[in-house]
């Protein structure tokens, strides 16, 4: 029987990319750098997991103007980041993807157990549950299992090898909620199956291997554009 759900964080709960790469660009130019990132070299930096990984790797490899002096600064910039991003999910510019708390709603009235496995960091998570379930909103998740808590992030299973021993339940009883391929490999190669609903950002995306892709999980559901795998339907 299925025991628990075990949800990505960005893109899967609600679509905050906008919200980091508008956070980000307010942030570069805090530091006094001459940068930008537009939807599509963000999307092409997406590919790069996680929000510091991504700066290193624009630095290092795009080679922008003040790569030197941004590289020292990288953890500031992007805890100055993550300030920002709180701010703005604090002041309401982030909601859930459709169905998203319906689906919370109805799994613990089942009895089901909830975590969190993400690659961002635990203060983003606890700046958008707050703002969108509420002030008690942390307690409805069993575990978190954020990215700066394990030695590799996604695709990796680190974060979800981490939620599931955190619950103490079997992979094969729990049941991963994405939106990215890196995501979806991490979760099947930790174990369990996969339900995908592609985001904006990601919607160009490989997710074969999914046990179902929804374009969203609300209600009504739209018809699944790919359903195969062990638990679809
Ligand atoms: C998405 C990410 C994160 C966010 C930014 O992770 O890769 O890096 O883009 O957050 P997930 P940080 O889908 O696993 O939630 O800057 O805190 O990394």
């Amino acid at each position: 029987p299925l025991e628990a759900l075990i949800f990505d964080v960005d893109g899967t709960l609600a679509e905050t990319e906008e919200t980091h790469r508008q956070a980000l660009n307010a942030t570069f130019a805090d530091f006094d750098l001459p940068w930008s990132w537009d939807q599509p070299t963000y999307r092409r930096l997406l590919r790069i997991m996680g929000g510091k990984e991504r700066l290193r790797h624009f630095i290092e490899h795009d080679r922008p103007a003040k790569a030197e002096a941004a590289l020292a600064a990288l953890p500031k910039l992007h805890a100055a980041k993550n300030e920002r991003y709180a701010a703005l999910v604090a002041a309401g510019d982030v909601r859930l993807r459709p169905g998203v708390e319906r689906l919370i709603r109805e799994a613990r009235a089942e009895g089901l157990r909830l975590a969190i496995a993400t690659t961002t960091s635990l203060a983003n998570v606890e700046a958008l549950l707050a703002a969108t379930l509420g002030p008690d909103a942390r307690r409805i998740f069993e575990a978190v299992a954020a990215g700066d808590e394990v030695a590799t992030k996604k695709p990796a299973p680190d974060v979800f090898e981490l939620a599931v021993r955190l619950l103490g339940v079997d992979p094969s009883r729990a049941i991963a909620f994405e939106d990215t391929v890196y995501g979806l490999r991490a979760a099947t190669a930790a174990g369990l199956r996969s339900v995908v609903t592609p985001s904006f950002y990601t919607d160009d995306q490989d997710f074969s291997g999914a046990a179902a892709v929804f374009d969203t999980l609300g209600d009504p559901g739209r018809p699944a554009r790919h359903l195969g795998g062990a638990g679809a339907g």
